[in-house]
């Protein structure tokens, strides 16, 4: 195993290929190409998870090991050129790591600051909000706005949303400390 990966405890699809320690966990997840790989290096200032210029290669739960938490990358959703049938069981594996994983204590939602939410992400809400998960949006790819346009998409993300919106460039490291307070909040060290 490559030294940068000594962190991954687990790749799983199933639930029997997940951690059984008990740790607590937290997910970052969101559509294909949102930028949840290049946040969780940002935020954990590695190069832990793949970023791709191919949509869809996150394509497994993976577990990385932090001091008191497990990270977990969920696998992106949404992405069209991937196979119908391994999509279904992506959506799969994200819908029954939601609903029952009993470690999770949340998840950080990725999503371009450039799109609306879709059905998908009012989807991920309504599970997080039936276990009382605690939920935080983040809007990626900051610098690829201007001041004005920044403004007016955090504001139009804010309402569809009805939360804060926690807008980062994983490009410039613009906001990421902030969130890396949010997650210490939570009680996690990161
Ligand atoms: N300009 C800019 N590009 C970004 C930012 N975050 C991610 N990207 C780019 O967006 C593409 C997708 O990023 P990933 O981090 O792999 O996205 P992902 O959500 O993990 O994608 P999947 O693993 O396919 O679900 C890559 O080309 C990144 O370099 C950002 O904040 N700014
Ligand atoms: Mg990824």
């Amino acid at each position: 195993m490559s030294p940068k990966n000594d962190r991954l405890k687990a790749s799983a699809l199933v639930p029997t290929e997940m951690p059984s320690d008990g740790v607590t966990e937290l997910a970052f997840l969101g559509r294909s190409n949102a930028g949840k790989s290049s946040l969780i290096n940002a935020l954990t200032r590695t190069k832990i998870a793949h970023v791709s210029a191919n949509p869809g290669k996150t394509q497994r739960i993976h577990f990385y090991r932090m001091k008191n938490w497990y990270l977990v990358d969920l696998p992106g959703y949404g992405y069209a050129k991937v196979p119908k049938s391994i999509r279904e069981q992506f959506g799969q594996a994200v819908e029954d790591y939601l609903v029952s994983r009993q470690q999770i204590i949340g998840g950080v939602l990725v999503q371009d600051i450039r799109r609306d939410p879709q059905s998908e992400e009012m989807t991920i809400l309504r599970w997080a909000y039936e276990r009382n998960l605690f939920i935080v949006i983040v809007g990626t790819k900051m610098d690829r706005l201007n001041k004005h346009e920044q403004q007016t998409r955090i504001q139009t993300l804010q309402d569809a949303y009805q939360l804060a919106i926690y807008p980062v460039s994983n490009r410039t490291g613009e906001g990421v400390d902030k969130l890396r307070e949010v997650i210490r909040g939570l009680g996690l060290t990161i």
